[in-house]
């Protein structure tokens, strides 16, 4: 039994050791004749973890969707985990008869979140509200349909510089019609002045953007393309939520050819990958992830954007095409840490509001996610020998991957004493100063005081205000009788590590002492 358990860590800790050197790899697809346009999507979509997952689990296809392309998006992408990967299944597939004329990129990415069904693209599709008002009555007509993915106009109005956000807000501008598509309304029973715009009702996790680069032309009779430069922001704020840009679809040329590739930035790593057909390169992960974060450092190549000197080209360029954002999730990774018996277990399903750990002293650190909360629960960490205490940290780190951003230490107030304090002193010490930030302190009633109505007043406790300023006076009291407890320490903790801009504990400058 033992000798099992000892196996399954060292394996979880080479998986761990594999993912802390970065060791992905990428590999590109074979272009067979003017397929880049597929490609650049295939990539997108493989690298759009929520997708590959749910195309990778599917084991039979869901009734409302191509059976065979989720086929061969399955080969494909176990395929091109591996190695460099061709494309014949999937062109065959979708009836792309002639390989070697080139398509349009968002006509096929389109094409094949439709074509794989809801459930499978669920992570793309998002709701919008098209709107129209009577002007003369204030009647309001809503009609709601969903989207994959969001026209946004570029048109040149004032040879501005074009940005992503202006073309946004011309996107979501309410518009009066010319009184030729005035719209009838119920209420004055006639056709009236109208106005029309649209909201988005619900944000998909993934965003997606597709410029208006190809319009028809009524003067020259044909479509023409407008290569008009603009700026790609890295993130972008709407409602109050950030999104992420990770997958941008370059198209160089005009509109009867010209090639398309992407620009990727992994999950496992979090650095951009350009991804041209059969190659692929890494473009460097010294990309501040917000664009004030840090100085941005010019590449080797000369890709540099001549405004600001950015490596990619976001600033002011006349490439991308489709853009994709990632719905910014601030996950909240909850390390619990403390004496055996101070219900450090009862403080982690109170947390994650069910029972999952249970009420004795564990062999070993357990985790568990409930929607963005995950909580780790670790043994009796003073009995362990130095290998088996690191053993144990990294197997807490693997539990809340990349590592924990807060750190709960749970102790009874009534026990509070010498020992208490000497013990939260000692593991401190072993997890290196780093951890001091993300700690918070989390007072148990213990069993002689169930009932912790009262507020505590932690300044008469000598020893206790010491141990608490460590943390920077952050402290929470366990008190059974709130019972909007869980979610105020949940708020409390997500200001933590908010405050700590996202950073986390990787215990690397973890002395190997015994406890
Ligand atoms: N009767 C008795 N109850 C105890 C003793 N130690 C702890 N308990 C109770 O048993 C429960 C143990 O709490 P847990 O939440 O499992 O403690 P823990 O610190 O999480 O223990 P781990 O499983 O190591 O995480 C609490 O309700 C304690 O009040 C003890 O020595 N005797
Ligand atoms: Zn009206
Ligand atoms: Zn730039």
């Amino acid at each position: 039994m033992s000798e099992i358990s000892a196996k399954k860590t060292s394996n979880l800790g080479k998986i761990l050791l594999k993912k802390s050197r970065n060791e992905v790899q990428y590999f590109g697809l074979i272009n067979q004749g003017a397929t880049c346009y597929l490609n650049a999507v295939l990539q997108s979509l493989f690298m759009t973890q929520e997708f590959r997952d749910s195309v990778e689990s599917y084991d039979k296809a869901p009734e409302d969707c191509g059976e065979d392309l989720l086929r061969q998006l399955q080969k494909l992408f176990k395929q091109l985990s591996v190695n460099v990967a061709t494309t014949k299944g999937i062109t065959t597939s979708l009836g792309i008869g002639n390989v070697y004329e080139q398509q349009d990129a968002v006509e096929y990415y389109r094409k094949i979140l439709k074509a794989v069904g809801r459930r499978v693209s669920e992570v793309f599709e998002g709701k919008m509200n098209n709107i129209t008002k009577c002007i003369s009555c204030d009647n309001i007509n809503k009609k709601t349909s969903s989207f994959i993915s969001i026209l946004l106009p570029i048109e040149d109005e004032n040879n501005e510089q074009h940005t992503v956000e202006k073309s946004l807000k011309a996107f979501f501008k309410r518009l009066r019609l010319d009184q030729d598509d005035w719209m009838y309304c119920d209420r004055c029973d006639q056709k009236t002045p109208t106005e029309t715009w649209s909201e988005i009702d619900e944000y998909p996790t993934v965003l997606t953007f597709h410029l208006k680069r190809f319009a028809f032309d009524y003067n020259q009779i044909r479509y023409v393309k407008n290569s008009c430069a603009l700026d790609v922001p890295l993130s972008l704020d709407i409602k109050n939520q950030t999104f992420n840009l990770y997958a941008v679809i370059n198209h160089n040329g005009g509109y009867s050819g010209g090639h398309y590739d992407a620009l990727i930035k992994s999950d496992q790593n979090q650095k951009w990958y350009s991804f041209d057909d059969r190659t692929v390169t890494e473009r460097s992960g010294d990309l501040a992830e917000t664009p004030d974060e840090s100085p941005i450092k010019v590449p080797l190549d000369n890709s540099v954007c001549q405004m600001c000197k950015c490596i990619f080209p976001f600033h002011s360029s006349r490439l991308p095409y489709m853009l994709m954002y990632r719905k910014g999730t601030i996950h909240l990774r909850i390390l619990l840490l403390g004496p055996p018996g101070t219900e450090k277990s009862s403080v982690g399903n109170l947390i994650l509001g069910e029972n999952y750990f249970p009420l004795f002293t564990i062999k070993e650190s357990m985790g568990k996610t409930v929607g963005n909360v995950t909580v780790v629960d670790t043994p009796n960490l003073f009995t362990l020998t130095p290998m088996s205490w690191a053993k144990e940290l990294k197997r807490c780190i693997m539990l809340s991957h990349p590592g924990p951003n807060a750190i709960l230490w749970v102790v009874p107030l009534s026990q509070f004493s010498n020992h208490q304090q000497g013990l939260f002193h000692n593991i401190r010490k072993r997890l290196g100063s780093e951890t001091q930030k993300h700690t918070m302190i989390i007072f148990t009633s213990g069993r002689e005081l169930e009932n912790l109505d009262q507020p505590i007043d932690i300044s008469r406790h000598n020893k206790v205000k010491k141990v608490v300023r460590t943390c920077r006076n952050r402290y929470h009291v366990i008190n059974s009788s709130n019972h909007n407890q869980a979610s105020e320490l949940i708020e409390q903790l997500f200001k933590m590590i908010a405050k700590n801009r996202g950073s986390y504990c990787t215990f690397k400058r973890t002395k190997k002492r015994r406890p």
